[in-house]
C-alpha cells in the first residue's frame, strides 16, 4: 500500500458544535480553493459535492472566479450548476479535465474510495479518472479501515436486462465477505433507474473487502455489469473534516 502523508488545517474556534453540514461544507469550500482561472472542472454528486458547486456558483458571481467550464457527474448536477450560472460543457468537446472534487461514501487509508451510494457512480468515474487531480471531500464519518466495512452499500449499475442474473453472481462472487445483493428501489418500490438508464445493485458486505483492486477485477468480467463503485488509485487528496479541524489526506 502507498505512503500517506497527512496536512491539517485548524478551524476557527467555534463557540457551537459544527453540524455534519457544516463540516461538509468546510471540506467543499477548502477543495473549491485549488480551483483557478481557465481550469475546465469535473462537478460531483452529492450533498458534500453540492457545497462545492455552490461556492463555485458564488466566486463566479462575484467575480473572484472567472474562465471556468464544468462537466456535470449527473442530471441533478447539471441542474444545480446551471441555476447557478455555471457554464458547462461534455467530455466530448473537453476530454481532459484540470480538476474534479467530489464526495464518497467511504475512504480507506490508501485514498481508495467507495462511490455511488448516490447512484452518479458511471459519470462519475468517468469524470475522475481522466481529470488531472480529483479531490475528495468528505466529512470524517466516511473513513473506514478497509472498504465495505462501513456496512453501507457498495454500489453496481448493472443493465435492465436480466438484472437478477447480476445480483446473483455478484451475490455469490462476495459470498466469503457475507455479500448480501440487493436491487436498489426508488421510494415507490420500483427500481431505481440511473441517468444513464440503468439498474443499481447494492452490495452489503459483513466484512471488509481484503483485496479492492482483485474485487474491482472480477465485477468487471461480468457482462452486463456497466460500472462499480470502487474508485482505487483515483484520488489525488482527500480532504476531510470533522470536530477538530480539516485535514487533507495525499498519497
Ligand atoms: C457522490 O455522492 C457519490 O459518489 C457518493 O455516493 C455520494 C456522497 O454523498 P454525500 O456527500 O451526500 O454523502 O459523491
Amino acid at each position: 500500500s502507498s505512503p500517506r502523508t497527512s496536512v491539517s488545517f485548524s478551524v476557527k474556534a467555534q463557540s457551537v458544535a459544527l453540524s455534519q453540514d457544516d463540516l461538509k461544507k468546510l471540506a467543499a469550500e477548502k477543495a473549491v480553493e485549488a480551483i483557478k482561472p481557465g481550469m475546465v472542472l469535473g462537478l460531483g454528486t452529492g450533498s458534500t459535492a453540492a457545497f462545492a458547486v455552490d461556492q463555485i456558483g458564488k466566486l463566479l458571481s462575484s467575480g473572484e472566479l472567472y474562465d471556468i467550464v464544468g462537466i456535470p457527474t449527473s442530471k441533478r448536477t447539471e441542474e444545480q450548476a446551471r441555476s447557478l450560472g455555471i457554464p458547462l460543457v461534455a467530455l466530448d468537446t473537453h476530454p481532459r479535465i484540470d480538476l474534479a472534487i467530489d464526495g464518497a461514501d467511504e475512504v480507506d487509508p490508501n485514498l481508495d474510495l467507495v462511490k455511488g451510494r448516490g447512484g452518479a457512480l458511471l459519470r462519475e468515474k468517468m469524470v475522475e479518472a481522466v481529470a488531472e487531480k480529483f479531490i475528495v471531500v468528505a466529512d470524517d464519518t466516511k473513513l473506514v479501515t478497509g472498504l465495505g466495512g462501513s456496512g453501507l452499500a457498495m454500489p453496481v449499475e448493472v443493465v435492465q436486462f436480466c438484472w437478477n442474473f447480476n445480483l446473483i453472481r455478484l451475490q455469490d462472487l462476495f459470498k466469503e465477505f457475507g455479500c448480501d445483493a440487493k436491487l436498489r428501489v426508488d421510494g415507490d418500490g420500483k427500481p431505481y433507474v440511473t441517468d444513464n438508464s440503468n439498474y443499481i445493485i447494492d452490495l452489503y458486505f459483513k466484512n471488509p473487502l481484503k483485496d479492492g483492486f482483485a474485487a474491482a477485477k472480477e465485477i468487471g468480467k461480468f457482462q452486463g455489469v456497466v460500472e462499480h463503485g470502487l474508485f482505487l488509485g483515483m484520488a489525488t487528496s482527500v480532504i476531510i473534516a470533522g470536530k477538530n479541524g480539516v485535514q487533507v489526506m495525499t498519497k
